[in-house]
């Protein structure tokens, strides 16, 4: 076979395996058979130097000129190659703009919050600052400066969950407010929020619960004050025109100590379910600070005097909002939690 044969046959072979390529493999190894050090063309060179002078400029030409051609047919292929990849990248990662976004659901307040704000806020109007203390407390604090000693009966009238060390899960917030007496000296106007637990569980109480506690100490505070605070107090709350009741109550930490009811806001006051046909609903306690818990946290009853009261913000929250169930409050049921959004 001449030269000349052996060329136009590689080269139809050539034209054959570039219409079959189909990968950058298959293109890869069509660039080494032919292109390649050890490839056809290659060998078309080293065999030139067996062709006769007179001759070798024109095999030359032709072998260069498959050599070109070959070449070209390499770099179309791999243009088209990347042309595919690019195609197949951008069906693959394709994104439809058309399509409706992601919603993020709006968050919202518990109901205890939104109570325990509005009731900050009405104090607030009022002068009261917001302290906070700790939920695990110590004796001295939750009992003793209260004037609740160790064997006193009324440690019993709150069931406690007692901690290793003299600590204990505060029954009530009033530690903070001792806390706020022993850090600075009257005039004080204190508001105090938090989480409280007491050993105790029905569908009106539950183990933990949210109470808001106020203390005021100044010359000349007397229950006088402490009604006329607490009237302001509902009829923002509730109705402007609810009034309040107060009846004879007992706490250690005050005297006298007293119920607060409100007038019925459902019904004025005629009686109805809510009210249970009194006219009246209780809403809190307190009474005039006992001069001995003033005493206790360095303060002279005889120069000052204060008033405090507690609310249980689960119980406002249900009065507020007709629930029935404090469990409710606490098992994060979104259909329960969305109404108050
Ligand atoms: C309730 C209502 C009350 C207080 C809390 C208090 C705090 C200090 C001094 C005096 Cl530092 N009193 N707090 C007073 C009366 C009632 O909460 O039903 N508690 C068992």
């Amino acid at each position: 076979m001449s030269m000349e044969q052996m060329i136009r046959s590689l080269r139809e072979q050539m034209e054959q395996r570039i219409s079959k390529i189909d990968s950058r493999e298959t293109l890869s190894a069509f660039w080494q058979d032919y292109l390649g050090k050890k490839g056809s063309i290659a060998d078309l060179m080293k065999g030139l130097g067996s062709v006769s002078k007179e001759e070798r400029p024109a095999m030359g030409k032709v072998i260069n000129e498959f050599k070109v051609q070959t070449e070209e047919r390499y770099k179309a292929m791999s243009e088209k190659l990347e042309q595919l990849e690019i195609q197949a990248r951008n069906r693959r990662e394709a994104v439809d703009i058309t399509l409706p976004g992601k919603k993020q659901p709006m968050g919202g307040l518990h109901p205890l919050t939104l109570v325990k704000n509005e009731i900050i806020g009405v104090f607030a109007g009022m002068g009261f600052e917001v302290f906070e203390g700790p939920e695990i407390e110590d004796d001295d604090h939750n009992f003793t400066r209260l004037n609740v000693p160790k064997d006193h009966p009324s440690r019993d009238m709150q069931d406690t969950f007692y901690l290793p060390d003299d600590l204990l899960l505060r029954t009530q917030t009033s530690g903070g407010q001792i806390r706020v007496m022993d850090q600075q000296k009257p005039p004080i106007k204190v508001l105090v929020p938090g989480r409280v637990f007491r050993s105790d569980s029905d569908a009106t109480h539950s183990p933990m619960f949210h109470q808001m506690e106020g203390l005021v100490v100044d010359k000349g505070i007397t229950l006088c004050d402490l009604q006329g605070l607490l009237d302001k107090f509902v009829q923002q709350l509730f109705d402007a025109n609810v009034r309040t009741r107060l009846r004879p109550s007992y706490f250690p930490f005050t005297e006298p100590s007293v119920e607060v009811d409100v007038s019925c806001f459902e019904c004025a006051g005629k009686g109805c379910a809510l009210c249970k046909h009194t006219g009246w609903i209780e809403v809190l306690g307190g009474g005039v600070v006992h001069p001995k818990v003033l005493e206790n946290c360095g303060i002279d009853p005889s120069v000052y005097s204060g008033i405090a009261f507690g609310i249980g913000i689960e119980r406002i929250a249900m009065l507020k909002y007709g629930i029935n169930n404090i469990g409710l409050l606490f098992e994060n049921d979104l259909r329960f939690l969305k109404q108050f959004q």
